[in-house]
């Protein structure tokens, strides 16, 4: 518990602005650990532990996998250590709603307490759900929104907040890329919207970026760069 709230007042005074800017290249980046903890040790194993190397985590630490607690729990402690090399983002599974249907609840009940439940939602509730890498990689966890017009409407973001059912806080974390859609399209997740090429590449100009790195999906190659100009 004192892990989550060092992490929480960290949030307060070191990740006011969730573009910060020590996040430059060469990051290494990686989505939806879901509680795999071997996972992410192999992954540490193979990029170097922190600091080492920069990370920069794109959301949903818990749920799904066994071992939400150790996977949450050694993410926040770099966070603390390195704070300067070491970034996490939010996912769709950092919020209470979801992660109490999908296994994250059960586990905090199971091994501890309810209470440790509610603290990590307290600390979920602080964490910024987007990053600027080398000021030309917008990173988040789900993707763009019909309602983001300029970043500083994501620099504005309120913090601590639960995920709404819809808004750009919601899209930002849920919404996914389409190869079907042109403009905006619905989401079969059942929330939020999907974007086509052209959404990002007008994006993409207007906001003079270079990519948009987002996780959320499942890959079987590790990674898919879906345009390329
Ligand atoms: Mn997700």
């Amino acid at each position: 518990m004192k892990l989550c709230s060092s992490a929480s007042l960290h949030d307060r005074f070191s990740w006011t602005s969730p573009f910060s800017s020590s996040l430059k290249l060469p990051s290494t980046s990686a989505g939806d650990i879901h509680g795999q903890y071997s996972d992410l040790l192999r992954l540490f194993e193979s990029g170097g532990f922190p600091p080492r190397a920069n990370y920069l985590f794109l959301g949903d630490y818990v749920d799904r996998g066994k071992q939400s607690l150790e996977t949450i729990c050694l993410l926040l402690a770099y966070k603390i250590k390195y704070p300067e090399n070491f970034f996490l983002l939010r996912g769709n599974h950092e919020c209470a709603s979801v992660n109490r249907i999908y296994g994250f609840y059960d586990e905090c009940k199971r091994r501890y307490s309810v209470r440790l439940w509610k603290v990590f939602t307290d600390c979920f509730n602080c964490l910024p759900v987007a990053a600027l890498v080398d000021d030309k990689i917008l990173c988040m966890h789900g993707g763009l929104s019909p309602d983001l017009h300029s970043l500083d409407q994501i620099r504005n973001l309120p913090r601590p907040t639960a995920i709404p059912e819809s808004g750009l806080l919601c899209d930002l974390v849920w919404s996914d890329p389409s190869r079907e859609v042109r403009g905006w399209g619905a989401n079969e997740r059942g929330v939020s919207y999907t974007f086509g090429a052209d959404r990002v590449a007008e994006f993409l100009r207007k906001h003079d970026l270079d990519l948009i790195c987002r996780a959320h999906q499942v890959s079987m190659h590790a990674y898919i760069c879906r345009i390329t100009f």
